[in-house]
């Protein structure tokens, strides 16, 4: 692998082991800290791209399907090799493509780099069940069988993580894939294939097709001879996805959708810690994350001496240069993310919120060319209703929201459409018991940032951020079937339930 380079570099699709420049048009993307510099061009693929990729994944199925699954597992081994031999220079082509700063991008390869030894290490553990029959001759198992064909649809926000969540367990339990990396982060994507083929992984059991949502991604998901359609991104979008799954009758899918995710400070709660906390959850990745707080709720005998915190440390942070090494996180996505975030701001002002720090959009000499927005904190009192505390902003952007007593905190934190991640700060063991079974979210926290789950957990969501199908670690479930298998040992048949099997 060469090392990030300045000079717009060329993509291309992988598809049954062969690199193609592909036909038509192409799209580019440009550095959302520079945008005057386009990094890449890349074939935008459709109907057809698709449709190729997806009849070699099938054509490859049945031999992947049998090779052992030790031997899947030790493709993994090598591509684990390859990802700690070139973590530096995946780190810089990630940094660049999303504007995730240096520190955050090397986290997100590493994370990335868990799930392939997780994938490796998984290979030896059991898969099945020994059960006992009614009858003393028979031997019962349960067996997983892989689904078939997988397609993956990633974000831009965890360009490199989020694809080896579902492309780890997806092959490792024989399925087949095609990979569609978001338009916005096409390189890394690329780059992480390139890495999948030095590893030995044969053609035609990853597939790459980049392209647009509304085009490569529509086919992919609607393509009939697709088994499982593994997604994460905007809940709207998801929604399509699971309708389509629905209207095909062996399709299934695990989405992974939006959030308005909160850190909720308790009337006990260490300030300085629910402070740290809040602040990591809200602004890292500035506020990029699917878990990334939206709110922060916090009692109301604590709010003023939180909020003074917060709002010294926010304006501590550095929104800069995603390879400057003092920048805490680096700009948004693009000019539609800029847009968005500066009109939710505008909409919590109309709403009566009480501005705490408003950031704007920064335009001085360093972050002129960058989309580049600066934190927005606000004191909003609670009534049902309100859109900037119900909905997903996706930037730096935080409501500061008291609350009198537990009842209260769990009754606003649950008034969203979504239910994603959770972080409760309290010193006192009986309250966050009560927090955990009562607020509704998939992953929980106690005296920590809601971000920064690790992939040998489930990832997912309840509501809107979720179909029951969580990733990472539990995808599992989501690309195998479990198969009931039954041995008669005896040399005549006996039947379960004291059924007679006289002819
Ligand atoms: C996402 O926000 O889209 O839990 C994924 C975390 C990371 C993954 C986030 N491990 O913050």
């Amino acid at each position: 692998m060469t090392s990030a380079t300045t000079t717009a570099w060329e993509g291309r699709h992988y598809i049954q082991g062969q690199w193609q420049a592909g036909r038509g048009e192409r799209f580019s993307t440009v550095d959302p800290a520079h945008f005057d510099r386009v990094l890449g061009t890349y074939p935008r693929g459709g109907v057809a791209e698709v449709d190729a990729a997806v009849r070699a994944a099938r054509q490859a199925f049945p031999s992947w399907r049998r090779t052992s699954r030790i031997r899947r597992g030790e493709c993994f081994d090598a591509l684990a090799r390859l990802i700690h031999q070139h973590t530096d220079q995946l780190a810089e082509v990630l940094a660049r493509e999303c504007g995730k700063v240096l520190d955050e991008a090397r986290a997100e390869i590493v994370e990335g780099l868990h799930m392939v030894q997780y994938v490796f290490g998984t290979a030896r553990q059991p898969t099945g069940l020994v059960v006992d029959s009614e009858i003393e001759e028979k031997d019962l198992y349960v067996r997983r069988k892989p689904r078939g064909v997988v397609g993956v649809i990633t974000p831009w926000n965890f360009p490199f993580a989020v694809p080896l969540w579902m492309l780890g367990p997806s092959l490792l339990e024989g399925n087949t894939t095609v990979f569609k990396p978001s338009e916005e982060t096409p390189e890394i994507g690329q780059r992480l294939v390139a890495l999948f083929e030095q590893a030995g992984f044969p053609p035609g059991v990853i597939n790459l097709v980049h392209g647009v949502g509304e085009e490569a991604g529509a086919a992919l998901a609607t393509h009939p001879d697709v088994d499982v359609v593994t997604f994460t991104g905007s809940y709207e979008v998801g929604a399509k996805i699971r309708l389509a799954a629905a209207q095909c009758d062996h399709k299934t899918c695990a989405c992974e959708m939006g959030s308005k995710s909160a850190v909720i400070v308790c009337q006990d709660a260490d300030l300085e810690l629910a402070a740290r906390a809040a602040l990591l959850s809200a602004f890292k990745t500035t506020g990029q994350r699917c878990v990334s707080a939206g709110r922060v709720l916090v009692h109301r005998d604590r709010f003023d001496a939180f909020a003074e915190r917060f709002v010294e440390l926010a304006r501590r942070i550095r929104f800069g240069d995603p390879f400057a090494p003092d920048s805490f996180a680096g700009p948004l996505i693009n000019e539609a993310a800029v847009t968005k975030v500066l009109q939710y701001n505008q909409l919590a002002r109309d709403e009566g919120a009480t501005v705490l720090l408003d950031g704007g959009r920064l335009d001085d000499a360093e972050h002129a060319h960058g989309y580049y927005v600066g934190p927005f904190v606000y004191r909003q009192e609670y009534r049902p209703g309100l859109r900037t505390i119900r909905e997903e902003v996706f930037g730096p952007h935080v409501a500061l929201i008291p609350f009198d007593d537990d009842e209260m905190g769990i009754r606003i934190y649950n008034d969203t459409p979504y239910g994603l991640s959770m972080a409760v700060v309290t010193e006192d063991y009986r309250r966050w018991r009560l927090y955990r079974d009562e607020c509704d979210y998939g992953m929980g926290y106690v005296n920590l940032p809601c971000i920064g789950a690790e992939v040998h957990l489930p990832f997912g969501g309840v509501k809107r951020s979720g179909n029951g199908q969580p990733s990472a670690a539990a995808l599992v479930d989501a690309v195998t079937h479990k198969t009931a298998f039954t041995v008669n040992h005896a040399r005549e048949i006996k039947m379960a339930q004291g059924m007679s099997s006289d002819v």
